[in-house]
């Protein structure tokens, strides 16, 4: 058999640029800030940086509005910078990838200007979707469809006589007009942007929104119950194509390249779809993220995960966060520890402490699970979500959108502490102040003090990642549940490791030889509550 591709157990950490080290000292991170602090991802042992979009754009969505894919952002420097920050990275052996957007683009790409600039019916409309109204004088937006953000999912363009026009269609805010995949410009110009990036050394893409991007022409409504594959906007089969046309540029590389695809699906059979032979490698597993801090929830979730990856060759994904959901520390501190999305209200009283050694738990818990880590950007510091930004200072759509009434995700996408002191805590030199506050406490968990401090957050993420590559038990995929006391759940990685979690009053431990690495300390040879332990078996 080949050797295994190099991602099969990879730890992939995620860098919100924005956010990360700020060199050009503006206030807003940058690539060359990234590029300074290698070395500490290399300390930190990840194979892998995938880089949410780093590319020219209005950052109406941190650049999830993108511009053009062939220049990077200015507020982050320059093609020749990312072509630096590539080469550099793979010296020291991680690897990158990058973000693809395949759903829409920003209103400010030249396709969207040349269509809002043509007449209705305009083969230029034709990338988009764009229709009349409905109702009289065609007021009335053409389907009802809802945004993932809040808010419309149409926009009325204005004619060149400065009358209303036709309405555009858009997902996501109206600064991201959604693209029409039945248009073969569309086809062959993402996978000549494929090509742009893996040409200049990029190992794999991340696909963003990966399951919306398919339309039912005739643009019903949303029904109560659609045949599997045939919903007017969500999972259609024919965006199975797509995909597959991208394995085939990946694939025609010496090295492969990877497809890791946002899959935000609830239905397994349907999402290991997306991970047949000639499609995406692998997909990111919200399922574990969404669960609150309970043994059953996430046994269940593990077991479920487990055995729908057990039905193709892809290896299943572990993520604990990202710049879309509450930071765990948050999550995990919440009296119901409920998922990212219903835990984001306004003054629900979080316990930090509680929350901190759960996470560490957690941390500890899907470090030893076999697949794929995920680790987003300060969560190896144990930051928590920032709840109590300015309204000022916000600038996520999706807050504005609902009316205010959603905090949205500014709150994890604050920049990083590097050190304890200095008015940016070290995420600039210059004193300027960063693009969203740090909170007057951040410098508590500047990575200079965590570093050689045994008992911090990142010596337990980095003794945990050097486990993953040092211990032949985690390298493999062999996986058993074993029996443990009641409140934990526990199994054994290949021949001689065992993981236990405890979320209830201290238990015993099963036999073994030795501690191998522990969340907390243990308490006379008991594990505490919310603590995980591998043990050498
Ligand atoms: O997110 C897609 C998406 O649908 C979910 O993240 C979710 O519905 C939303 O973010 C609520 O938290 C991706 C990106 O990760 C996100 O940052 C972008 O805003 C979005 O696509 C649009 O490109």
């Amino acid at each position: 058999a080949p050797a295994p591709h190099w991602w099969r157990n990879a730890v992939i950490y995620q860098v919100y640029p924005r956010s990360f080290a700020d060199a050009d000292g503006d206030g807003t991170g940058d690539l060359a800030g990234v590029r300074d602090r290698l070395p500490y991802l290399a300390d930190l042992g990840v194979d892998a940086l995938w880089f949410t979009p780093w590319y020219r754009s209005p950052q109406a969505d941190g650049g999830y509005d993108v511009a053009d894919y062939r220049a990077i952002d200015p507020a982050f420097g320059t093609l020749a910078d990312a072509e630096a920050l590539i080469t550099a990275a793979r010296g020291l052996g991680i690897r990158t990838i990058v973000d693809i957007v395949p759903n829409h683009v920003s209103d400010q790409h030249e396709w969207f200007q040349e269509a809002l600039a043509a007449a209705p019916g305009d083969p230029a409309r034709d990338r988009f979707w764009f229709r009349d109204g409905r109702g009289p004088g065609g007021d009335e937006m053409p389907t009802r469809w809802t945004s993932s953000f809040a808010g419309d999912t149409w926009t009325r363009t204005t004619g060149p006589d400065g009358k209303p026009g036709q309405w555009y269609l858009h997902l996501f805010a109206p600064e991201q007009p959604d693209l029409n995949w039945n248009h073969p410009d569309v086809v062959a110009e993402h996978e000549a942007v494929l090509r742009f990036w893996y040409d200049r050394g990029v190992a794999g893409i991340r696909i963003d929104s990966a399951a919306l991007i398919a339309k039912d022409p005739e643009l019903p409504e949303v029904g109560e119950h659609h045949e599997p594959g045939r919903h007017p906007h969500l999972d259609r089969d024919e965006l199975h194509d797509v995909y597959r046309g991208w394995r085939k540029v990946a694939d025609s590389y010496e090295d492969p390249r990877l497809l890791v695809g946002e899959v935000w699906l609830d239905d397994h059979e349907r999402f290991v779809r997306y991970l047949r032979d000639d499609e995406m490698h692998m997909a990111f597993n919200f399922d574990f993220m969404s669960r609150p801090w309970d043994a059953a929830a996430l046994a269940g979730s593990i077991r479920s995960t487990l055995a729908a990856h057990a039905t193709v060759d892809a290896p299943p994904t572990w993520v604990l966060s990202n710049h879309d959901v509450t930071r765990p520390v948050t999550r995990y501190g919440r009296e119901d520890s409920a998922f990212a999305f219903s835990a984001k209200r306004f003054g629900t009283p979080t316990d930090l402490a509680l929350g901190a050694r759960r996470a560490r738990a957690a941390a500890l818990l899907t470090a030893a699970l076999p697949g794929v880590l995920y680790v987003y950007q300060g969560d190896e510091l144990g930051l928590p979500e920032v709840e109590d930004l300015p309204e000022g200072a916000r600038q996520d759509p999706m807050h504005f959108r609902s009316g205010g009434t959603d905090p949205g995700r500014d709150g994890c996408r604050v920049p990083l502490p590097w050190t304890a002191t200095g008015p940016t805590c070290g995420f600039n030199d210059t004193g300027t102040a960063t693009w969203l506050p740090q909170p007057a406490d951040w410098g508590t968990y500047a990575a200079a003090s965590q570093q050689d401090d045994p008992d911090s957050f990142l010596t337990l993420y980095r003794e945990a990642i050097r486990l993953r590559r040092s211990e032949p038990a985690l390298r493999g995929d062999a996986f058993a549940w074993t029996s443990s006391a009641p409140g934990t759940l526990a199994f054994r990685r290949g021949e001689d490791l065992t993981c236990v979690v405890n979320f209830g009053a201290p238990a015993a431990l099963p036999d073994h030889t030795a501690v191998v690495i522990a969340s907390a300390p243990l308490e006379h040879g008991l594990l505490p509550r919310d603590t995980a332990v591998w043990l050498r078996t």
